[in-house]
């Protein structure tokens, strides 16, 4: 079996390659990552070469490719992880609909306060619309951990795709000092505190280059 390998872009900034990226190493498989570089004028063709979208993340295994993050993340556990989603059909399907609602959801979010790992930037980006994601946010946190999280500090427990959606959200609170209830700071604090997050928010602030207005 060729290794796999995994097209993300800056770490500081690249949520979503961040949500493949966990995924694959909660996985516990092996994988070369290749980083490009975003916001260059050749960004674009070399992730062409990889993938047909011209965007991060993208996932090479063998002679399959896949893109979009939650493509990847599904993938992954279909392939090599079917623990990263629950077993039990209620929490699997709540699982399910919260990652598709990060996924295609909560653009005020994204757009006001872009992932920035190694930036502090507390109060800014704050609208109406922007708390209004937030609040929703939290609450599909705290539903979670009150209905599916008895068996460990995760959404679902222990660590699920869902987590790996969400974990850019966590840095971006930090990021933009977001003050959350006990219950989603707990959570946040477990994300921080995963592994893999430290990891990945080790890189980041390691990386030199900045992006000045990183769109999303
Ligand atoms: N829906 C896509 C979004 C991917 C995306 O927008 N990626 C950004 C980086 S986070 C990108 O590749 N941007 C290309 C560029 O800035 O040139 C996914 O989930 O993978």
């Amino acid at each position: 079996m060729t290794k796999l390998k995994l097209v993300i872009g800056n770490k500081n900034y690249s949520s979503w390659s961040l949500r493949a990226w966990i995924a694959l190493k909660q996985a516990g498989v092996e994988f070369d990552e290749i980083r490009i570089l975003l916001d260059l004028p050749t960004t674009y063709e070399q992730i062409r070469h990889y993938s047909p979208t011209g965007r991060v993340p993208v996932l090479i295994d063998g002679d399959i490719t896949i893109w979009e993050s939650l493509a990847i993340c599904e993938y992954v556990t279909e392939t090599y992880a079917p623990q990263l989603l629950p077993t039990a059909r209620a929490a699997r399907a709540y699982a399910r609909s919260i990652t598709h609602e990060m996924y295609g959801g909560f653009h005020s979010l994204r757009q006001n306060m872009p992932m920035d790992c190694r930036g502090r930037y507390p109060g800014e980006g704050m609208t109406l619309e922007v708390q209004t994601d937030i609040n929703r946010i939290t609450s599909i946190w705290r539903n979670c951990r009150q209905k599916f999280g008895q068996d460990g500090d995760f959404l679902f427990g222990s660590f699920t795709i869902a987590d790996a959606m969400f974990a850019p959200v966590v840095s971006r609170f930090v990021t933009y000092g977001v003050k959350l209830d006990s219950v989603a700071q707990a959570y946040a604090d477990a994300i921080l505190a995963f592994p893999a997050m430290q990891e990945w928010l080790t890189a980041a602030s390691n990386e030199t280059e900045s992006i000045e207005h990183f769109p999303l």
